[in-house]
């Protein structure tokens, strides 16, 4: 892990910041170290799983950084978000001189940044097949996404799964079945949680939101992802969020 781990702030303005930079502690005769505080849009804690993956990669890395709370249906959030993004979707990193938007580009920046974090495996082809899921998960399950959208406070025991979304569920549960028994769990990619699990993850809280039947493997990860203190937090968070999607909070 990185030495840089540091606990997460957030600010305030139309977006609304939160830091979660860690200052560097600063002594009347030690040089001024330049510290690169990186900023990353989010919206919501409960509904916006792109967020959670972004926010679970930064803090995987353990680069400080600063949150910027921004909402999809405020008209000035979007138009400062359109300063911060040019794609207008969280999440977007911005670092040093780079932005990064789009999932798997800010893992790729933050690997570069923080390699020994270890976000990707080490070994070549494992992380060709690392890439290769999160690539999947970044571009594909739309009919997951939509039978299923991540809502952390909700419970629906017995949800009757859409027939559409079956297939996605079970593609899911094959890469990570296939993953577990290749690298030896607990995480994707064996002992060291990366990249795919911070794809995976808000994948993980559907699963059991919705009360998916899931194989032994399936449910022992989604345990090892709950259990995480980084996912512990962000839920924490979520749950101090007003209810503010009423239709992704009917009852099915
Ligand atoms: N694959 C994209 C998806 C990003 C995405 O869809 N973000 C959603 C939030 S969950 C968003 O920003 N929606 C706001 C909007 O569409 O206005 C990525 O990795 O960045």
């Amino acid at each position: 892990m990185s030495p840089v781990a540091a606990p997460t702030k957030t600010k305030s303005a139309t977006a609304r910041k939160t830091s979660s930079a860690a200052k560097p502690a600063a002594t009347a005769h030690a040089p001024k170290a330049k510290v690169a505080v990186a900023s990353l849009t989010l919206s919501s804690k409960n509904y916006s799983s792109w967020s959670l993956r972004g926010w679970l990669l930064a803090k995987f890395a353990g680069i400080p950084f600063e949150e910027v709370m921004v909402s999809p249906d405020d008209a000035d959030a979007r138009k400062e978000l359109l300063l911060l993004a040019p794609s207008i979707r969280v999440p977007c990193l911005t670092h040093d001189g780079a932005k990064v938007w789009n999932t798997l580009a800010i893992a790729q920046y933050l690997n570069d940044i923080a390699p020994e974090a270890g976000l990707m495996p080490k070994d070549r082809i494992a992380r060709a097949h690392c890439r290769s899921v999160s690539g999947e998960m970044n571009s594909g399950f739309a009919n997951l996404r939509a039978a299923l959208p991540m809502n952390l406070k909700a419970r629906h025991p017995g949800h009757k799964v859409w027939a559409g979304a079956q297939p996605d569920i079970d593609r899911v549960t094959e890469i990570w079945t296939e993953c577990l028994e290749t690298y030896g769990g607990p995480y994707l990619f064996g002992a060291q949680r990366g990249m795919a699990d911070a794809m995976f993850a808000p994948v993980a809280t559907r699963f059991i939101t919705y009360d998916v039947k899931l194989n032994k493997p399936c449910i022992l990860y989604c345990q090892t992802i709950m259990a995480m203190p980084e996912m512990k937090e962000w839920i924490a968070a979520a749950k101090l969020e007003p209810d503010e999607i009423e239709e992704l909070d009917m009852d099915f």
